[in-house]
């Protein structure tokens, strides 16, 4: 790790330390037993309030059009990295601590914590602060409805709606564009403003197994927002997103054969990314009906017509707190 990495990353656990220790939970939002995560909804405190902001537990303190003080944290237990994995000695379960246990004839299971030297970390924990009312929604336990994109609808409702998106929505992407963040993590780059992006470990993975590996490739060029957008024109770059994909995850001892390219439809940024993970990983961003593979992409438009997707309909599932979802209804109801 370079020294300029090196203090980056000392002043990241000073941001993050600090945004912990002031944070103050007003509600929690959503829970998936499958990935073992929780998300929390609170507000950060001033630094010089104190221990305690008597107006939060009210109910009341958090603003209803967050933007000061509301915070999504997301908390993740971690899965076993390649070294506490290696670091597993015949003797490390005789300090686990034994919390509830049953036995079945040749069964047996229980509860407890393992040796924490062993296994540490143990969370993951990702905070966006402040959090505006779409974050909060994003999170948040929602109804979901199936909506069938025709062309005609992507029209009229959905390009509208990506239209409108502020660009302040995707500052994190121009900021690793121009190595601002996150440089120090970039694996790959390949800078032709064209056919040229980045790749680098994505958000959600934190580099610690390549079993779980989760890079995302973000092109340079700007006026791509979905694959709604891509036509025969993008050919080159999305091959060249596939080559160099290889070299990417080499870096990570991931051979080619176990990649797995896709691209979400709808994504939550409309700035054009691929998302590149070892096959072995299974996330909830690959259901059906929102990950569409890039060989698919490349063949659908290479083989079937280059105007594939702007001919398509796709179906995707919406949730009832998305932006797009509320839009969706307003406009087939104004009909
Ligand atoms: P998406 O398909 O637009 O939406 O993917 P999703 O988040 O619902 O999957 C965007 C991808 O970028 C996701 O996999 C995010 O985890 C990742 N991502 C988001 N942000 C804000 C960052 C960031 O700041 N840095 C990195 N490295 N990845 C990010």
């Amino acid at each position: 790790m370079s020294p300029d990495a090196a203090s980056n990353s000392s002043s990241s656990k000073d941001v993050v330390s600090n945004l912990l220790r002031r944070f103050r939970l007003k509600e929690v939002l959503n829970e998936d037993t499958g990935s073992k995560t929780i998300w929390l909804l609170g507000s950060i405190v001033e630094e010089a309030s104190g221990e305690t902001e008597s107006s939060f537990d009210d109910g009341n303190s958090l603003d209803p059009v967050p933007g000061k003080s509301a915070a999504v944290v997301t908390l993740e237990r971690l899965a076993f990295s390649s070294q506490e994995i290696g670091a597993c000695s015949s003797g490390f379960l005789a300090s686990s601590e034994i919390f509830t246990a049953e036995n079945n004839d040749i069964y047996s299971w229980s509860t407890g914590t393992l040796h924490e030297r062993v296994f540490h970390p143990d969370a993951r924990v990702a905070i966006i602060y402040p959090a505006t009312q779409k974050h909060i929604d994003k999170h948040r336990r929602q109804q979901r409805i199936w909506v069938r994109e025709t062309p005609v609808l992507y029209k009229e409702v959905t390009k509208p709606f990506i239209d409108a998106q502020p660009p302040s929505r995707i500052q994190w992407v121009y900021n690793i564009l121009s190595k601002k963040v996150e440089s120090e993590h970039i694996v790959f780059e390949d800078p032709d403003p064209e056919n040229g992006f980045v790749i680098l470990p994505d958000l959600k993975w934190d580099a610690s197994n390549a079993e779980n590996m989760y890079l995302v490739a973000i092109v340079h060029r700007r006026d791509i927002k979905s694959l709604r957008d891509l036509d025969g024109s993008h050919l080159p770059l999305l091959r060249n997103i596939r080559e160099k994909s290889s070299l990417a995850a080499g870096k990570y001892g991931v051979p080619p054969e176990q990649l797995r390219l896709y691209v979400h439809y709808q994504p939550s940024y409309y700035h054009f990314h691929v998302h590149i993970t070892n096959v072995s990983f299974e996330g909830k961003g690959m259901v059906a009906g929102r990950a569409h593979l890039l060989d698919t992409v490349v063949d659908n438009i290479e083989n079937i017509t280059p105007d594939y997707y702007q001919r398509a309909s796709i179906s995707f599932a919406l949730n009832s707190g998305d932006d797009l979802w509320s839009h969706w209804v307003k406009s087939t109801r104004a009909d």
